[in-house]
């Protein structure tokens, strides 16, 4: 389904940098009910997606179509809970698995983000042997910040997630609780093990999954190409996001440093993160206040041929501001290149690279989201 193609150029913006290829959009579908994640399976061009309302779907190239796909987990879709993330296993041709991370209940109040698996069964159009993984801890009475991304890397499945809205801004934060897996980048085993070389495994009064910790709310995540590295994207306070680079054990600062200001006012409640105050400092932030800022949602690498100046750039979905961030990147430093997509009102939620054709997949928010591609002009 072709409803429409919006053909843009990058060659009249200000910026002085190799951002001179126009594109064009094609909307391959509308309608879509919040979808939350897209992902290629390995060896097709096909994309396979999360609504967070708890519908999995498949987009098949070849047809255009999109198909629904059963035995989904069952979740907890308030506030921002629902069916989250999802990513082919590095192992998926061997055992069809894809994993995901969904928000369930866990008792009468409380809900948390879960990491799981299933084995994808095409023909049958279904999910089957699905096992939760990992439940993460403390479960909360909060709709807010589940996170969550996953990336897989060295062996391991690594998932990304919130502080449950917290706003105990103190250090008693859960997201500097190292007994609390909430506002942390986690890393299990494929099969949901806690890895014995995990920085705070079999230490009393420390979550063994933590890997890093000190975040506030994960919703974008990647590996990058090159360094193997593993790049996120956290939403700040009123301001205040970030990119950061996951390091073994680091701690990201939330609440105790951060570039954000609170909603309700306006002020500074924590100094911004600066050398020598013991929290990893991200390696892009966006300034606080609401008229800059970059609430992300999915990101990933460019690494295809269709766009030869963008080779290597970080593609990155910003909610608020509805556009699609390109970023050339340097040896670990991000500089803005171009806003893909803005002026077209679309939240974007997520974004892919067609591992054949090279091309951009997006999939934007709400509950009229769509799938789009973009395209060299
Ligand atoms: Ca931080």
């Amino acid at each position: 389904m072709r409803l429409s193609v919006v053909a843009i150029s990058l060659a009249g913006l200000a910026a002085p940098v190799a951002a001179q290829t126009s594109y064009q959009v094609e909307t391959l579908a509308a309608g879509l009910d919040r979808p939350w994640a897209i992902a290629f399976l390995p060896g097709t061009q096909d994309l396979i997606m999360t609504k967070r309302g708890g519908a999995l779907a498949l987009w098949d190239h070849g047809s255009g179509q999109i198909s629904p796909i059963s035995g989904a987990p069952e979740v907890d879709a308030r506030g921002q809970g629902g069916l989250l993330d999802i990513q082919p296993a590095p192992d998926f041709a061997e055992t069809g698995h894809v994993y995901m991370t969904w928000v369930a209940r866990v008792s009468a109040t409380g809900s948390t983000t879960h990491l799981g698996r299933a084995v994808l069964d095409r023909d049958a159009a279904r999910l089957r042997d699905l096992e939760v993984l990992h439940r993460v801890t403390p479960a909360i009475d909060s709709g807010a910040h589940f996170g969550s991304r996953i990336t897989f890397g060295d062996g391991y499945v690594f998932a990304g997630l919130g502080d449950r809205g917290s706003k105990d801004f103190s250090p008693n934060h859960v997201s500097q609780d190292l007994r609390s897996e909430n506002g942390a980048v986690i890393r299990l085993t494929l099969d949901g093990e806690i890895p014995d070389d995990n920085p705070f495994a079999g230490h009393d009064g420390a979550a063994g999954a933590i890997w890093s910790y000190g975040h506030r709310n994960i919703q974008a995540m990647t590996r990058h190409p090159e360094s193997g590295a593993i790049w996120l994207a956290e939403h700040g306070e009123a301001g205040g996001d970030e990119v950061n680079i996951v390091t073994r054990g680091g701690n990201y600062g939330w609440p105790l440093a951060s570039f954000g200001v609170t909603y309700r006012g306006g002020d500074e409640f924590a100094p911004p993160h600066r050398a020598g105050d013991g929290f990893v400092a991200p390696v892009y932030h966006w300034p606080a206040g609401r008229d800059d800022h970059f609430p992300p949602s999915g990101m990933v690498f460019y690494t295809g041929d269709a766009f030869p100046d963008w080779q290597g750039h970080l593609l990155i979905g910003n909610l608020f501001h509805r556009y699609l961030g390109l970023f050339d990147e340097q040896g670990g430093t991000l500089a803005p290149v171009a806003r893909l997509l803005d002026g077209q009102g679309h939240r974007i939620r997520d974004v892919a690279v067609g591992p054949q054709d090279g091309l951009i997949y997006v999939i934007s928010d709400g509950s009229d989201g769509r799938l789009m591609r973009l395209s060299p002009r």
